[in-house]
């Protein structure tokens, strides 16, 4: 089935000049880019964003991480995409990550682990909400698709 997930290149893959190699990750494999944008995460946000995680011992350090410095959000499209991103990241703990994954080739550990991906398709569309405004999301026909599909 052909999904819609939210990815974003946390303030630690911006500050690293990951952004380029994150992109050419996913645009490699065949997914195709709808949305994207460098932004600075408000408080308000990020507590939304990360609502699920809230009385968690890493909570507060969390927030304060993704509104430390610009994000590079992203809305990426293709069948799976949700659940092949996620292994494309590799696990949470870039301790656990396996080589060849963003995590596991370039994080060292959890708290600064590059990249953020929606885990299911409710959170996928929850976080597109979330971060982008319809108008800014680009549907077209990716002529390299009769290759891909
Ligand atoms: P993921 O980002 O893989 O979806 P998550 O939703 O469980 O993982 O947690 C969100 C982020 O919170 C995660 O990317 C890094 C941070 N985090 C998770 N578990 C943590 C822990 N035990 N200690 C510190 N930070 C943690
Ligand atoms: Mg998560």
């Amino acid at each position: 089935m052909v999904e819609n997930t939210f990815l974003m290149v946390k303030p630690d893959g911006v500050q690293r000049q990951l952004i380029g190699e994150i992109l050419q990750r996913f645009e490699r494999k065949g997914f195709q880019l709808a949305g994207a944008k460098l932004m600075q995460i408000s408080q308000e946000l990020a507590e939304e964003h990360y609502g699920e995680h809230k009385g968690k011992s890493f909570y507060n350090e969390l927030v304060e991480f993704i509104t430390s410095g610009p994000v590079f959000a992203m809305v990426w499209q293709g069948e799976n995409v949700i659940e092949t991103s996620r292994q494309m990241m590799g696990k949470t703990n870039p301790k656990e990550a396996l080589p060849g994954t963003i995590r596991g080739d370039y994080g060292v550990i959890v708290g600064k682990n590059i990249i953020h991906g929606s885990d299911s398709p409710e959170a996928a569309e929850r976080e597109i909400g979330l971060f982008f405004k319809p108008e800014e999301l680009v549907g077209y026909e990716k002529l390299m698709n009769s290759c891909i599909y």
